[in-house]
């Protein structure tokens, strides 16, 4: 297994949108099983493939405290959504920001398994809100564009100066 980097926002390869995973094989497998450790060492509670330049329909969960309810969705469909959740959000590519979005409280979703098995889950809380965060990923979609333009830009301009900073240090 292997730790993989994560892009930041702004980069433009974050605006790409995935194309549907034809095959679930063992190079796929593979790139899961990066994807958890990437994902786990970050820590974050999800990771879309198109986080690590992966342009493919896939994405990895975790959202239990001791990480034992690991979930790998692959060519991910939302059947059904109802209901308000309100969350602060962060996200891997956008380190250190926090900010309230809405989304659906409960989702029905249809994916294929790791085994390549579809499957149907219905789900609220916590994992509703991240399947949801890591489907917009596979969109090319941020957490940030449900931000004004104004909070999008502040926190854009911010990271390039931390990512300045950092680069002096080093
Ligand atoms: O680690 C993460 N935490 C989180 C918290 C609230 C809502 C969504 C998330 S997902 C995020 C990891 C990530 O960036 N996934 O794309
Ligand atoms: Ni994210």
């Amino acid at each position: 297994m292997a730790k993989l980097k994560i892009l930041e926002f702004p980069d433009p390869r974050l605006r790409k949108k995935a194309s549907p995973v034809d095959a679930v094989d063992d190079a796929l497998r593979q790139l899961i099983g990066d994807m958890f450790e990437t994902m786990y060492a970050a820590p974050g509670i999800g990771l879309a493939a198109t986080q690590v330049d992966v342009h493919k329909r896939l994405l990895v969960t975790d959202v239990s405290p001791d990480k034992t309810e690991p979930h790998v969705l692959i060519n991910p469909e939302i059947l059904e959504k109802d209901g308000v959740a309100l969350t602060d959000e962060g996200c891997l590519s956008v380190p250190g920001y926090y900010e309230e979005v809405e989304r659906a409280g409960h989702i029905r979703v249809r994916f294929l398994d790791r085994a390549g098995e579809p499957q149907e889950m219905e789900v609220e809380g916590l994992l509703a809100v991240c399947i949801q965060h890591e489907m917009d990923h596979l969109e090319g979609k941020l957490f940030v564009d449900y931000l004004s333009e104004a909070k999008r830009q502040r926190i854009r301009k911010k990271l390039e100066k931390d990512r300045r900073q950092a680069a002096i240090v080093m």
